[in-house]
C-alpha cells in the first residue's frame, strides 16, 4: 500500500495527472472487481492475523496464506450449508486430497473445495502436516477441509521452484529430529547446521541422530554438537541398536518431525523406535530398503501417549529463508556467544577486521565445519560475497556441505 501511495504522489509531482501510466493502472484496478477483491482480501488478512494471533506475521508467505485460505474458505462455503464441523489434524497428502485424522481417530481423505482450489491456483498449498483443521462431511464419503486453526509454530524451508516462497514442511511440533548417516550417504554437517537454523528460527527444539554407526565413527560429531548444547544420539537403526531406547524416552510425549537427507534411515529409525508402526510405515514406504526417496511425502503417525511423529521425505539440499547475516549469526550458538567481542557491533564475520569469530576459528574454539556452513549460508542463501573470509581462513567453496536450493 505504501508503494502505491508513493507511486501516486510521484505521478502528480511530475504533472502527469490522469494521463500518466499510473493513473490508467489505478483506474483499471478500480474498474476491475476481481483485482479490487484481491487487494481487499490481502489487507483483511493482516486484520485477521492480528485478531486471531495477537502476533506479527512470522513469515511473508506461510501464515498469510493460511489466513487467505480461511478467508477464501469462508467465501466459498455454501451459505445454506449448516453441516457440523469436526476438528482434526492433517496427517498426510494423497494426490490432490488431504488426509485428516479426526478427533475420534478416523482418517478421511478430504477435498479442498473446488472453488477454493481455483482461487488458490498458482500458490503454494497453505496446508502442512500437523495443521489442525475443521472438516465437514458434505455427503457419504465426501469430506472437505473448511478452515485451518492458528499454528503454534511452523518449520519452513525455501521452496525449490520459487525461491521467494517458503514451504512449510511441518506445523505444531515440539521437536525436530535431524537424522544424519555417517556414511552412505556421507554426512554433511552443512545440512545439519541448516536444519538447526530452521529449528532456531521457528523456536522448535532440535536433536541430532547420527545413524549407520556401523559404517563409521559417530563420536567426533556427537562431541561437536553436544558441546553446542544439542542432544545427540548414535544409532544403527536397521538393527535397532545403539541409543534407540534413549531416543524413544527423550521423544516421549513430544510431537516430533524426522528430517534429513534421503537414505539416512529416517523411516528405519521410526520403525526401530516404534516397532508397532512398522506395518503402517511399510505401507507408506512400500519399497523401504530399496534405494532413494523411499518416503515420497510427509506423513504423521499418532502415538499411544497422545503425541505424534512425522516422517518426511529425504532432501538433498536445503534452502533457508532468513533476513540477514546477523540473523544467521545469532542463531549459531557458538558464533552468537562471541559476537559481542567483535570490533564492529554489526560484524558479519566475513571481511571485517578484529573479528572474534574468525579468531576463534583460527584457534580451533569454533569448528571449521561450523564456520564453513555459516559462510555457505551467507553466500548461497543471501548472495553475499564471502571470498575474502574464505581466502583468509583457507576455507574452500565446497566446505560447509550443502548449497542453496532443495531438490526433493
Ligand atoms: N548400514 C546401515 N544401514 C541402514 C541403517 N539404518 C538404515 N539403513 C539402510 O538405509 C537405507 C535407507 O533407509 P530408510 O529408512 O528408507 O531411509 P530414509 O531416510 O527414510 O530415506 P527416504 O525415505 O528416501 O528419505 C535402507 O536400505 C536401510 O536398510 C544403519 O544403521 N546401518
Ligand atoms: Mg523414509
Ligand atoms: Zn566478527
Amino acid at each position: 500500500m505504501a508503494n502505491n501511495r508513493g507511486g501516486k504522489d510521484k505521478g502528480q509531482r511530475q504533472g502527469m495527472g490522469d494521463r500518466s501510466g499510473l493513473g490508467r493502472l489505478r483506474r483499471a484496478n478500480i474498474k476491475n472487481p476481481t483485482r479490487l477483491g484481491n487487494l481487499t482480501r490481502l489487507s483483511e488478512d493482516e486484520d485477521y492475523l492480528a485478531l486471531q494471533e495477537g502476533t506479527q506475521r512470522s513469515s511473508h508467505t506461510g501464515v498469510s496464506l493460511l489466513a487467505k485460505f480461511n478467508r477464501l474458505s469462508a467465501l466459498s462455503k455454501d451459505r445454506d450449508n449448516d453441516l457440523p464441523t469436526i476438528r482434526g489434524e492433517v496427517c498426510g497428502f494423497e494426490g490432490t486430497q488431504v488426509t485428516v485424522r479426526c478427533e475420534n481417530g478416523e482418517e478421511h481423505a478430504c477435498q479442498v473445495r473446488r472453488r477454493l482450489k481455483k482461487m488458490l491456483r498458482g500458490e503454494k498449498s497453505p496446508l502442512a502436516v500437523g495443521d489442525r483443521v475443521e472438516v465437514t462431511q458434505v455427503s457419504e464419503g465426501d469430506w472437505v477441509v473448511e478452515c485451518v486453526l492458528p499454528r503454534s509454530n511452523q518449520l519452513e524451508r525455501r521452496d525449490s521452484h520459487n525461491s521467494s516462497l517458503s514451504h512449510v514442511f511441518a506445523a505444531n511440533v515440539d521437536c525436530l529430529v535431524i537424522v544424519a548417516a555417517i556414511e552412505d550417504p556421507c554426512i554433511k554437517t552443512g545440512l545439519i547446521d541448516r536444519y538447526l537454523l530452521i529449528a532456531h528460527l521457528a523456536e522448535v527444539a532440535a536433536v541430532i541422530v547420527f545413524n549407520k554407526s556401523d559404517l563409521g565413527d559417530t563420536q567426533p560429531y556427537d562431541q561437536l554438537y553436544r558441546q553446542l548444547g544439542y542432544p545427540t544420539f548414535s544409532t544403527q537403526a536397521d538393527r535397532a541398536q545403539g541409543d534407540i531406547a534413549a531416543l524413544r524416552d527423550f521423544l516421549k510425549g513430544k510431537a516430533c518431525v524426522f528430517a534429513g537427507m534421503s537414505g539416512v534411515g529416517k523411516s528405519s529409525l521410526i520403525n526401530a523406535c516404534y516397532p508397532h508402526f512398522a506395518a503402517r510405515i511399510g505401507v507408506v514406504s512400500s519399497s523401504l530398503h530399496k534405494g532413494r526417496h523411499t518416503t515420497t511425502s510427509s506423513r504423521s503417525y499418532p502415538l499411544a501417549d497422545g503425541s505424534r511423529l512425522i516422517d518426511t521425505p529425504g532432501i538433498r539440499e536445503l534452502g533457508v529463508t532468513f533476513p540477514s547475516a546477523l540473523d544467521a549469526a545469532l542463531h549459531y550458538p557458538d558464533i552468537a556467544v562471541l559476537h559481542q567481542h567483535c570490533h564492529f557491533p554489526n560484524c558479519s564475520h566475513t571481511h571485517e577486521p578484529d573479528c572474534a569469530i574468525k579468531q576463534a576459528v583460527r584457534q580451533g574454539s569454533i569448528a571449521r565445519s561450523r564456520y564453513a556452513s555459516y559462510l555457505a549460508l551467507l553466500e548461497n542463501d543471501l548472495g553475499l560475497d564471502v571470498s575474502s573470509a574464505r581466502q583468509e581462513l583457507d576455507i574452500a567453496g565446497d566446505e560447509g556441505g550443502i548449497a542453496g536450493i532443495e531438490t526433493d
